[in-house]
């Protein structure tokens, strides 16, 4: 995977809200101490939030990474780098019948999960990247509205070590869906 540089640094300390789509023109969003310190602590904010309907394409997010993006309904991300993961990279919210959809991009560095499916519907990810992380895709196991969850994962390169793909509630009904995954190096644990 080509890392893209970044064209400018930006601090943030403030969630910046998506309405519609954003281009980032690959600048670099550098979580500021207003969002947290990255670590796994759960009361950390978004470096973006995206309303329903939007995007976010060609942006990078730098170290310490905070609670990354949220998606409060159907979104698209296309293109996101993160360069070290914080608490997790993307929280998918929303109705049943969501569509999140996550195109090209990577992810490293993250203690846990990089993806967190907490509302309802699909996610699909295709053309991604991930390295250094524990558990790619989590359907939430205790949210305090419980959905059935769908994940599609095509064209997935993951470089060990690393946990799990993906972590779904069979007792949910949750689907996961795998085609065309490579993984790099010792795949033992995976
Ligand atoms: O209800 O307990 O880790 O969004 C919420 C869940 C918990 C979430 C999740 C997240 O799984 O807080 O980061
Ligand atoms: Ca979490
Ligand atoms: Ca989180
Ligand atoms: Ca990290």
């Amino acid at each position: 995977v080509d890392w893209p540089e970044a064209t400018e640094e930006i601090e943030v300390n403030e969630t910046i809200e998506v309405d519609g789509d954003f281009d980032g023109g690959n600048a670099r969003y550098v979580p500021g101490p207003g969002l947290g310190d990255g670590g796994q602590g759960e009361d950390q904010l978004p470096v973006f939030e995206v309303a329903e309907g939007g995007s976010l394409n060609d942006v990078i997010i730098g170290s310490p990474g905070a609670d990354g993006v949220h998606c409060e309904g159907s979104c698209a991300l296309n293109r996101v780098w993160w360069e070290d993961v914080g608490e997790d990279a993307a929280t998918f919210r929303g109705g049943d019948g969501s569509t999140f959809t996550v195109s090209g991009g990577a992810a490293r560095g993250a203690d846990d999960k990089v993806f967190q499916h907490n509302g309802g519907g699909e996610l699909t990810v295709t053309d991604f990247a991930a390295e250094d992380f524990t558990t790619l895709y989590r359907s939430c196991g205790n949210c305090s509205s419980q959905y059935q969850r769908s994940v599609v994962l095509d064209g997935v390169e993951v470089t060990a070590p690393a946990s799990r793909l993906v972590g779904i509630n069979e007792n949910y009904d949750d689907t996961a869906t795998l085609r065309a995954i490579t993984v790099i190096g010792d795949d033992g644990d995976l």
